[in-house]
């Protein structure tokens, strides 16, 4: 079982799909975001599925109907998972797990970024409780701050973490599986490599 998700953050179709067919069966899932989706469109998170589970980063943050209607959208293409934020409120949270029936949603707590220390880190224990409280899959929490991964996982019941923030961002994909990762998200240190494929191989010895 593969503890990577690749973070497929690339603009184009074509390189997209290569790096799919390429690294597919080493990884548990390719995570597809906006940079992705908004120039090869939707279709590429069903071609993607072909090859592998595709999670859907779209960072829902709205009210509970329009988040239904995004939630539903993605499952159409084939989307195994969802990613939302809670930050919005435990209804919208609520409205994307319903809607997802047999996909999982995935909900942001504390971010991996610097900024997240602006509003989001003292809110992350609350995102969490709403995230365990209203059944989500799993959450997603930074393998920036190992320490906070920690006191996050003391808390996350039996839901997944989702760990992104790993190379590019600082992070070190072990440490984030020994702070309570059970998956890290690699984007740029993949897609970036000369060799996807190897890079993708590196990252798993090194959590082996
Ligand atoms: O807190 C988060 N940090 C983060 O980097 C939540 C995320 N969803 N991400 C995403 O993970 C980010 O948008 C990107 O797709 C990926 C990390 O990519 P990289 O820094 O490894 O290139």
């Amino acid at each position: 079982m593969s503890r990577l998700i690749l973070a497929l953050d690339v603009l184009d179709r074509e390189k997209a799909l290569e790096i799919a067919r390429k690294t597919a069966e080493h990884l548990h899932a390719i995570k597809i975001g906006w940079p992705l989706v908004m120039n090869a469109g939707m279709g590429i998170v069903s071609e993607i599925s072909e090859h592998s589970r595709v999670i859907c980063d779209f960072k829902v943050a709205d009210i509970p109907n329009t988040t239904r209607l995004i939630v539903k959208t993605a499952k159409k293409y084939g989307a195994s998972g969802i990613i939302v934020h809670s930050f919005v409120g435990r209804d919208s949270v609520r409205a994307a797990i319903e809607e997802a029936q047999g996909m999982d949603v995935f909900v942001v707590t504390e971010m991996s970024h610097p900024g997240a220390l602006d509003f989001m880190q003292e809110n992350a224990e609350k995102m969490v409780k709403i995230a365990r409280e209203e059944g989500a899959r799993g959450i997603i929490a930074p393998a920036t701050r190992p320490e906070r991964l920690r006191e996050i996982r003391k808390i996350a019941g039996d839901m997944l973490i989702l760990s992104p923030g790993v190379g590019a961002q600082g992070g070190k994909a072990r440490t984030a599986i020994e702070a309570g990762a059970d998956y890290i998200i690699v984007g740029r240190s993949i897609y970036n490599a000369s060799d996807p494929e190897n890079a993708v191989l590196r990252i798993l010895s090194e959590i082996e």
